[in-house]
């Protein structure tokens, strides 16, 4: 790296205040998007809160954490070398084997040097006179920097739930999206999970097998279908690798998900009932995400979409021997896939285990945690540890979490304030040269994470180097562009059955949360088009400056 390939034109001593881009985050995202700006020539400098990189995957070390996409696709694809010679050991890889995965590439790629570990970033705000943001840190230090890139994870805040008593519980209590780091062991505990997406059903399998008697608190009951997780085979891995050309490609151009899978070229209710079942049937023994393509309007259309939530029930009742906890399990206020839908392993057939209870929330809420148990529906259940299943404030919670600070002092927490505002999701009007892997109005949750990831970072990193390449100080999306894009995000989400479920996409799991859908679901394919496009037509809805004409870029936006 050298100094005169710099923005700022300063030259960057390690121990400089002054970078040309400051990443928040240490993550799948951060990792990539220091890579590239390092091959620009641009120092970076990456702050991260944990105390290793990995980001969702260095917290989330709850029993039986996992991808629900398989590893052979949720992996990073920029670089050959590395996709042919990481060996994933299973169809979905369990937590520790990703986080030894990411650890890997920071190694490999020697990123560790342009981060600080231990060290959140607590304010940023734009110098309109200088055209730069001023970063301050946890450590109480500053930094100067032309851009910034938040790339602070859209599962990453996770969420303590508002349980009278809870504070004076007795026990230990865990949190899944931030568990110790020391393994935990329930061996003759008597344990209660509180919660019932994605992370409970991964881990009440395994804690059941521990505890001494599992209690599942259940306000939702969520669809789970079968992961099949097995060992890959070096036979598997090596046909994966042969095909991974055309995978990477269809998973970037054409996938809605950015999941290499079939295209379904037909709606549910265009087959008869014996030929539609048998292709759930199959889908359900291939097992995963996939389950949900095997139509290509379920949703789409309610009518549709019931073929498929009535299967799964039917394979709920046929799993679970009690019929009283088999009705409880089966999901019946949302249409399936209208809350992200789970990748289980034995999640259903636990509840067949004496040592296993579940207890109906939603007729009859927690009253309160008391200090040896939980207190619901008038009955108390004792337990010695709490295990808060409870999820995340999704996509915006961990941005909120900043102090950002845009043109004439507006923060980005007030811009938000009735739900995330951005053009593409990259960049919000007023927060110049500051942008979003993964932001609110992107297709992120939606999609294979690491697909999305690897899309905005090359897109960032492509507008940075050509704004340093034509002389440009500053960019910021257009609020007009940006309103239309709002506009186009909710008005697609609408189109599907999605907004009929109470989800953490809508920010329905936070009291108080704006509830506005928030990724965009018009498939990755199509977005990725969308934003090649605006970048060939001269970064369409974005104004940028020269840096000699910065009065120009406040007339213009
Ligand atoms: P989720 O999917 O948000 O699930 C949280 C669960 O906790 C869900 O069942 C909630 O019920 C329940 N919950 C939340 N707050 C409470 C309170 N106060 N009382 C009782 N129950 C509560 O989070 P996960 O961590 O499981 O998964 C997040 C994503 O990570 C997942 O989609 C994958 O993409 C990976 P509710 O449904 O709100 O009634």
């Amino acid at each position: 790296m050298s100094a005169s390939s710099s923005i700022s034109g300063k030259s960057h001593a390690a121990d400089t205040a002054t970078r040309d881009v400051v990443v928040v985050g240490a993550g799948f995202a951060g990792l990539y998007m220091l890579y590239r700006l390092r091959g620009l020539g641009l120092s970076v400098r990456v702050y991260e809160q944990g105390g290793d990189v990995g980001g969702t995957w260095y917290w989330n070390r709850y029993p039986g954490a996992r991808c629900d996409v398989e590893s052979m696709q949720y992996s990073y694809s920029f670089s050959d070398e590395l996709q042919q010679e990481w060996d994933w050991s299973e169809r979905y890889a369990p937590q520790p084997e990703i986080l030894k995965y990411v650890n890997h590439v920071a190694d490999r790629f020697k990123l560790r040097p342009d981060i600080q570990f231990n060290t959140r970033v607590v304010r940023a705000s734009f110098d309109e006179a200088d055209n730069s943001w001023q970063v301050t840190t946890s450590d109480g230090k500053a930094v100067t920097a032309k851009y910034v890139v938040l790339a602070t994870g859209c599962l990453s805040n996770a969420r303590m739930p508002d349980i009278k008593g809870l504070s004076d519980f007795k026990g230990s209590v865990y949190h899944t999206g931030h568990w110790p780091h020391e393994p935990v062991d329930f061996t003759g505990q008597r344990v209660g999970v509180i919660g019932t997406g994605s992370s409970a059903i991964q881990s009440v399998p395994v804690i059941a097998e521990q505890a001494s008697h599992l209690t599942v608190f259940q306000r939702t009951a969520n669809f789970s279908i079968p992961a099949r997780n097995a060992a890959l085979t070096v036979e598997e891995r090596e046909a994966f690798r042969a095909k991974y050309p055309e995978i990477r490609r269809f998973a970037r151009e054409q996938a809605r998900n950015g999941i290499y899978t079939e295209m379904p070229d037909r709606g549910a209710l265009d087959d008869g009932d014996n030929e539609r079942r048998s292709k759930y049937e199959s889908r359900w023994s291939r097992g995963g995400l996939t389950f949900m393509s095997v139509y290509n309007n379920l949703a789409l259309d309610k009518a549709a979409n019931d073929t498929a939530a009535d299967f799964v029930r039917a394979k709920i009742a046929e799993i679970v021997s009690d019929p009283t906890t088999a009705k409880l399990l089966q999901p019946n206020n949302h249409p399936i896939g209208s809350k992200r839908i789970c990748v289980d392993t034995d999640y259903y057939a636990t509840f067949n285990r004496p040592n296993v209870t579940l207890v109906d929330i939603r007729s009859n809420p927690i009253e309160e945690i008391l200090p040896n148990g939980v207190r619901a529906g008038g009955g108390d259940y004792e337990v010695d540890a709490l295990v808060l299943a409870t999820g995340f404030d999704a996509m915006t919670g961990s941005v909120a979490r900043l102090d950002i600070v845009g043109r004439q002092g507006q923060t980005l927490n007030q811009k938000w304030a009735e739900g995330p505002k951005t053009y593409l999701g990259l960049m919000s009007a007023g927060f110049p040269n500051l942008f979003i892997i993964t932001g609110p109005g992107s297709p992120s949750v939606l999609s294979n994470m690491i697909v999305s990831i690897e899309q905005h970072v090359d897109w960032i990193a492509d507008c940075i180097a050509t704004m340093r390449d034509r002389g440009l100080d500053t960019m910021e999306a257009r609020r007009d562009a940006e309103d239309k894009w709002v506009a186009h995000v909710n008005e697609v989400a609408h189109g599907t059955l999605y907004p009929q479920a109470n989800s953490w996409y809508m920010g329905a799991n936070i009291p108080g949360k704006p509830q506005i859908f928030m990724p965009y679901i018009g498939g990755v394919g199509v977005y990725r088009q969308i934003c090649n496009d605006v970048a060939a037509k001269g970064y369409e809805g974005f104004a940028m400056t020269a840096a000699e004409l910065p009065q120009k870029m406040a007339a213009s936006s």
